[in-house]
């Protein structure tokens, strides 16, 4: 009997009909409407030029624009409409939005990438939208910094959707991590995957390996190690990387492994972005029993300055995680 479990109803059951829980419900359910759209479109992958303009006019006239630009659109125009969303930070908007009408009724901040890794979707590679939740810390209806350079530890909720052979939501709120499957037959996220948890030790590595010549050489005597020498698992690491974070992620989180994007000499901060890409899947990870780190210490602790920060990232599996961080602190 296929699960009727819907997001809804399995946040309630967990958390119980509480106040956050209802807010809770409400902002992931708007955020699956966006994320069921975006599905869609990209499924249209080869029918329409969906990363350029079609040149087609739509109803209303106008030009239908890229989809990346077009999801980000559609986020913040469905986001805004609730009344508890006080501000939208997304990978595509430089400064957070700012919205101002919801100054009375807004307790809550939204961040998102609307498509990670959009440049995949032309050669149809499965891209994601990550996403974040957070408290505002101002109570008086400002909006400040501090209402969204916030740390992971005060991350509310935070997941992604994967759009890949299927549509998943993975999600958590601080009771585990959970996978919905898109039935699109009934635009339904149904519970398929409950307690995901990360193994201690991984067999597969993630990293562009092209980077190699930038690497410092505690990080090339890393790869070079789960290459050769048997840790506990008892074999070498496969590599598996597919470009797409939410992709790589995702397989790593179901079958055991570490993926890392180190600073080097092009990227001295690393490429990902602190706030939207490395704190909601280090939420994630942590609480699926993984570990996320800068190389130094927990993506969790770190204390955003600036809104597209950018952080190195090692994630996934705890003891891989922390042998890179043995490695590098030598
Ligand atoms: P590189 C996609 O552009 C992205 O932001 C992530 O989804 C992905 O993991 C990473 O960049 C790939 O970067 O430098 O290996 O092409």
């Amino acid at each position: 009997m296929q699960s009727l479990t819907n997001f809804t109803q399995h946040l309630l059951t967990q958390h119980g009909a509480t106040q956050q829980s209802r807010d809770l419900a409400l902002l992931v359910n708007r955020i699956e409407l966006v994320c069921k759209i975006i599905s869609r479109e990209v499924n249209k992958a080869g029918i329409v030029d969906i990363l350029g303009s079609t040149g087609k006019l739509n109803a209303t006239g106008d030009t239908v624009q890229r989809l990346d630009i077009y999801a980000n659109e559609l986020f913040i125009q469905v986001l805004r409409q609730v009344p508890l969303v006080r501000a939208i930070g997304s990978e595509e908007n430089e400064e957070i939005v700012d919205i101002e009408e919801n100054a009375a009724t807004g307790s809550y901040v939204v961040l998102f990438d609307p498509i990670d890794g959009s440049s995949n979707i032309d050669v149809n590679v499965s891209t994601g939208t990550i996403f974040t939740i957070f408290r505002t810390a101002s109570r008086d209806g400002k909006l400040r910094k501090a209402d969204y350079l916030q740390s992971g530890n005060d991350v509310i909720a935070a997941g992604y959707v994967l759009y890949g052979s299927s549509t998943m939501l993975v999600y958590s709120s601080g009771y585990g991590v959970h996978g919905f499957t898109l039935d699109p037959s009934i635009g339904e996220f149904l519970l398929s995957h409950e307690h995901l948890r990360f193994k201690k030790w991984g067999g597969i590595y993630s990293i562009n390996e092209s980077y190699e010549p930038l690497w410092d050489k505690k990080l090339r005597s890393y790869v070079k190690e789960i290459k050769t020498k048997t840790d506990i698992t008892g074999k070498p690491k496969s590599a598996r990387y597919i470009g797409s974070l939410v992709s790589d992620f995702h397989r790593n989180l179901l079958k055991g492994g570490i993926f890392l994007y180190p600073a080097d000499k092009k990227n001295p901060d690393g490429k990902l972005r602190l706030l939207f890409e490395g704190v909601p899947l280090a939420y994630l990870t942590h609480q699926a029993g993984g570990m996320a780190s800068d190389g130094k210490s927990a993506i969790l602790n770190q204390k955003p300055k600036q809104l597209h920060q950018r952080t190195p990232l090692f994630i996934g599996s705890a003891k891989d995680v922390e042998r890179v961080e043995e490695l590098l602190k030598l």
